[in-house]
């Protein structure tokens, strides 16, 4: 069959405090609790194994390092590698990355990205991929109740969207990834709807107020506007999602949590319901992933790129 049965293992708040053992820990119950379920594919948030650390400001970028994974696999996240070998599933994991890595002028340094995994069964590490739509700012803001510094603690992904066909059971499934910010952008989904995407896998770190104070976007419409995106990035590339929030009251901070799982039809198929550690499970028939690509986002006989050459000028 082309089913297969995926989830979104929310987590609930992760205190500044509290070490990657701590994380660890409830992040192996959760694989526990979603392979009890049938769940063959388990997507945990951004920035998984720590508190979101872009709201706190430090001057020295070096200061920052122990948020970051200089290797996946370490002594701290093996439990994790150990669980998902044992459970047999595939598993996408948000984290800090910390890269020695020759940059565009070729010279070796430290580089950090906002980064994702594919973890196969295997426990072997599929395929990478680095946030592109960095929100936020690189210097202090004093007019800002809480600081938002992803740009100064990541650079843009250079990677791309990649999509990649791994299997699932015996089911083989084009996955592809995008952290947070990137799902309010239409450019994320249509890249992987290129190449023909099955399933997105997502997690995000969503503040329940807009921190920019500008007073533009009412607080009913963060959750709305996370869904919107999501729905529509779905359905206009027929595509199944598993969004995954990380939630609750991180150091007087509060994420929205509200994670879901949605279908090629924009549908949503399951969510949380708490800003706790959560589950949400679908069974995703692959073969709906057929009608959109067949009829009316057929790319191949509808899409104009004659009328497009905008979104590519700088
Ligand atoms: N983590 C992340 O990308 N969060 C952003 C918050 C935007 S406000 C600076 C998001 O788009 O949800």
């Amino acid at each position: 069959s082309n089913i297969i049965t995926v989830a979104a293992a929310q987590l609930g708040p992760i205190q500044k405090d509290e070490g990657r053992d701590v994380a660890v820990a409830r992040m192996v119950r959760l694989l526990e609790r979603a392979h009890q379920r049938g769940a063959q594919v388990v997507v945990f948030p951004e920035l998984a194994l720590t508190t979101f650390f872009p709201r706190w400001y430090h001057e020295d970028l070096n200061e920052v390092d122990h948020w970051y994974e200089s290797e996946l696999p370490s002594a701290a996240t093996q439990p994790l590698f150990d669980a998902i070998k044992k459970l047999g599933l595939t598993v996408y994991l948000g984290y800090a990355e910390l890269a020695f890595e020759a940059d565009e002028t070729g010279a070796v340094r430290k580089r950090r990205f906002n980064t994702s995994v594919v973890i196969a069964p295997s426990g072997e590490i599929i395929f990478k991929y680095r946030k592109v739509h960095m929100p936020g700012h690189v210097e202090y803001a004093p007019a800002r109740k809480v600081q938002h510094l992803e740009k100064r603690y990541f650079e843009i992904g250079n990677l791309g969207f990649p999509v990649v066909r791994a299997p699932v059971g015996g089911t083989p499934v084009n996955m592809g990834m995008m952290l947070c910010n990137d799902r309010r952008w239409p450019e994320s989904w249509r890249s992987m709807g290129l190449q023909q995407v099955e399933l997105v896998m997502l997690g995000y770190n969503t503040p329940s107020l807009n921190m920019e104070n500008k007073g533009f976007e009412a607080h009913h419409l963060r959750v709305f506007h996370s869904e919107l995106s999501i729905q529509a990035g779905c359905y206009q590339n027929a595509t199944f999602a598993v969004a995954t929030a990380k939630a609750g009251n991180e150091d007087g901070h509060e994420l929205f949590g509200h994670s879901v799982i949605v279908n090629p039809q924009g549908e949503v198929m399951a969510r949380t319901t708490t800003w706790d550690d959560a589950l949400a499970v679908a069974d995703c028939d692959l073969e709906m992933c057929r009608l959109g690509r067949t009829t009316i986002f057929n790319f191949a006989l509808h899409r104009r790129t004659e009328a497009y050459g905008r979104i590519t000028e700088q």
